[in-house]
């Protein structure tokens, strides 16, 4: 066998074409059949690609000059022979083409790195890349125009290549055809042996905590009549090696593309290591260590340090850059009149953009927690932005109410966003992002998700700040006021004028964020009339999270509503308290059946991809599990909520620890940090594996064609996968609270 199939991929059939055991070394062409056109992804909407007969052109559409790069990425997806081989295909450049840089036409890149030109027999290279100023390497057009192959290098051991992109380089009347896209390969006996993969938790096993292992395998397929029935493994520990007998899986994981085995432990504090032994040809042993301790310190710094990482992203006064960003005391009304102060908050994510949904989903995750659990959240928290005798977490909040009450305009409907017209540049220190910052239009979402953070605010603070507290109540209820003159869905447009302003948040149904509003308002009010408009819409609601398997995020907000009914139940009528327990219990249900069932421990379908923030949904549904068992008293869910744990930590394909500490994420996105405004904090989590949406984000040629559970990178460019942000820092913080709690 040449081809190694152990770790099988979606398009393995492919290559299976070569199956008999060809001679070494000989020639076989694999053609590139991409099956989209290239994506323009810096979207500089100038230049437009063309399917051709046996290719693609791409040509300028619009006036004069185009003295600009763009960026087009082809999906090609192709698994490849092991050996020798090389990207190739023919570049012909219309004569009315006027290269502005040199004679530069396109820098080539595959699966997201620089090609190199391929070597011929006797080392020379095929085609020499001319080097621009800032180092990237150019195919350049020959002085007469002529037809040229190019041939570029893929490594010997690459068994796929993913993407091919390129960058255009400037021109007057940019036209060029790449035809006969292929890659020529001399496939040879693949002997090489892939090392077991066994991942645990960097982080450990808190004492209490459900001990778990997940190996993936090598040389091992599963199903196969020659493959073998059980593993022997090693596992040594305080009181010496003990073999240990392991059945092996009968499928394979989609999400990983891998056949793995999930182990359970429950072993006495200590240090252990498992040892995996290799499994037939083509596999090596490999070993993974862990600690199992007797105390519960190193969760509890997890939880602290998730907690103190919202200081870091706190703008304003009270925060780590008091000076920077002043232009927020007159944010300009978007086509509008005046300026408004919308200083303080925290920034959204590893941007410094204010987004008014996200913001409110944050602080309300915190807001229910502490309405439902508030024992859970007594605990210390440093560094902390405005300190006051009040317990920690409010002080953590309040900051983020403060800036969210700005978001209001006079007649009560909120503000979407307030952001710059163009992203800041990620090396941009926040005292050096002056550009100006926007009040984007008035939305339903946001109004609604204000109206909810606001009332549920109000509550929280009634003990502590009775005037807060009447400022919040009032400002939520202005915004339900609005929402009742505004009944239909208002939303704001993806772009202005081709400006992003920011990220979009943007949502085409508001009915939930309705929901919410009107349950946190009867949190609040307590009165029948605001219970019964509540209880009004439970049944619709419940069906909706029914049909949409219990989607929680910043865009699905019905679960927040059932937990702000929740920490009223007393008061609810009896059909009401148990359509609100049926739903809160019917999630946690689900998502622990799908855990059980899931090879990865995770509560999802095995098939279902992995949506950016994908650390932050699980997160989320770890604090529903430990929050439910915290109100019911059902410590199956406690047990669903620690089983999860050690995915953050390292349990997953990657062995990432997604966790920003010494064994974790080292390259966030994230402005302050990759400017040098300050150190890495520890405690931030990323936003982790993105499987469906990778929007433009630049380093998705490394990552696109990996199963779903591999596609994250540890990159500062990486945005879709490697950003921080509010939405799941709070889940993940609260997760952990509990966590601490549940012991
Ligand atoms: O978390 C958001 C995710 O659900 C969206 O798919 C994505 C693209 O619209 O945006 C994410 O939010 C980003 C926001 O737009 C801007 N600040 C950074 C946020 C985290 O990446």
């Amino acid at each position: 066998m040449f081809f190694n199939f152990t770790r099988v991929h979606g398009l393995a059939a492919v290559v299976m074409l070569i199956t008999a055991p060809a001679l070494a070394q000989e020639r076989v062409e694999i053609p590139l059949d991409f099956a989209d056109l290239p994506a323009d992804l810096w979207s500089k909407d100038r230049l437009t690609p063309e399917r051709i007969e046996g290719g693609l052109r791409l040509y300028d559409v619009g006036e004069g000059a185009f003295n600009d790069a763009s960026f087009w990425q082809i999906t090609v997806a192709q698994d490849l022979p092991y050996g020798r081989k090389m990207l190739s295909f023919d570049v012909t450049v219309a004569p009315d083409h006027q290269p502005l840089w040199g004679t530069h036409l396109l820098q080539p890149i595959i699966d997201g790195q620089e090609a190199s030109p391929a070597l011929g027999e006797d080392g020379t290279p095929s085609v020499t890349l001319s080097i621009a100023e800032d180092g990237k390497g150019f195919i350049t057009i020959p002085q007469d125009y002529s037809d040229q192959t190019i041939t570029l290098d893929i490594p010997k051991s690459e068994t796929r290549i993913s993407t091919f992109a390129f960058m255009t380089a400037g021109a007057i009347g940019y036209d060029m055809t790449l035809t006969d896209i292929k890659v020529v390969a001399w496939p040879e006996d693949d002997t090489r042996t892939f090392a077991q993969n066994p991942v645990t938790s960097s982080l450990g096993f808190p004492t209490g905590h459900p001990q778990s292992i997940i190996v993936e395998w090598s040389g091992f397929e599963p199903g196969s009549p020659d493959s073998p029935d059980t593993a022997d493994l090693t596992l040594t520990g305080p009181d010496g090696p003990e073999n240990i007998v392991v059945a092996l899986p009968r499928r394979l994981s989609a999400a990983s593309e891998s056949a793995v085995s999930r182990l359970m432990f429950d072993l006495e504090p200590g240090d252990y290591t498992l040892a995996v032994p290799a499994l037939g040809a083509g596999s090596a042993p490999a070993e993974v260590a862990f600690t199992v301790w007797d105390d519960l310190a190193a969760l509890t710094q997890m939880r602290d340090e998730a907690w103190g990482a919202f200081y870091w992203i706190t703008s304003g006064p009270i925060g780590p850059f008091p000076d920077a960003h002043l232009q927020d005391t007159a944010a300009r009304v978007f086509r509008g009149e005046g300026t408004r102060d919308i200083t303080g908050g925290w920034y959204d994510a590893g941007d410094y953009g204010k987004y008014s949904v996200n913001g409110a989903w944050a602080a309300a995750l915190m807001l229910l927690t502490g309405l439902n659990a508030s024992e859970t959240l007594d605990h210390g928290i440093t560094p902390l932005a405005g300190d006051t005798d009040r317990p920690d977490w409010i002080d953590v909040v309040v900051a983020q109410l403060d800036w969210l009450v700005k978001m209001q305009g006079p007649d009560g409907g909120v503000n979407h966003k307030v952001t710059t017209r163009d992203w800041p540049r990620l090396d941009i220190r926040p005292e050096e992002d002056t550009a100006v910052k926007f009040l984007m239009p008035v939305s339903s979402t946001a109004t609604a998700d204000f109206a909810a953070a606001m009332a549920l605010g109000a509550k929280v603070l009634q003990p502590y700040d009775a005037d807060r507290a009447t400022q919040f109540e009032n400002a939520a209820a202005l915004a339900l006021a609005w929402l009742d003159a505004n009944p239909d869905l208002v939303m704001i447009e993806p772009t202005y004028d081709g400006y992003q302003y920011g990220g979009p948040y943007t949502d085409d149904d508001d009915s939930d964020e309705r929901f919410f509003a009107l349950a946190a308002w009867a949190a609040l009010q307590q009165s029948p009339e605001t219970i019964a408009a509540a209880e009004a819409e439970l049944q619709t609601r419940r069906d909706v999270l029914n049909a949409s398997d219990n989607d929680t995020y910043w865009g699905k907000v019905d679960l927040l509503g059932m937990w702000a009914l929740k920490s009223i139940e007393s008061q609810l009528t009896e059909d009401g308290a148990a359509q609100v327990n049926s739903t809160l219990r019917s999630a946690a249900h689900k998502w622990s059946v799908l855990q059980q069932r899931s090879q990865w421990l995770l509560p999802m379908e095995d098939t279902q991809g992995f949506p950016w923030g994908s650390n932050g949904a699980l997160a989320t549904i770890g604090w529903h599990w430990m929050m439910w068992a915290h109100v019911d008293g059902d410590q199956k869910y406690a047990d669903a909520g620690r089983t999860l744990l050690p995915y953050f930590h390292g349990r997953n394909p990657l062995g990432q620890t997604y966790v920003t500490n010494a064994a974790g994420v080292r390259n966030p996105h994230l402005r302050p940090h990759v400017s040098g405004a300050f150190d890495l904090p520890p405690g931030f989590i990323a936003g982790g594996a993105n499987s469906i949406d990778l929007a433009g984000d630049p380093t998705s040629g490394a990552i696109l064609g990996q199963p779903p559970l591999r596609m994250f990178v540890d990159h500062k460019d990486s945005y879709a996968t490697n950003e921080v942000a509010i939405n799941w820092q709070a889940a993940w913080s609260l997760y952990a609270s509990f966590l601490v709690a549940a012991e």
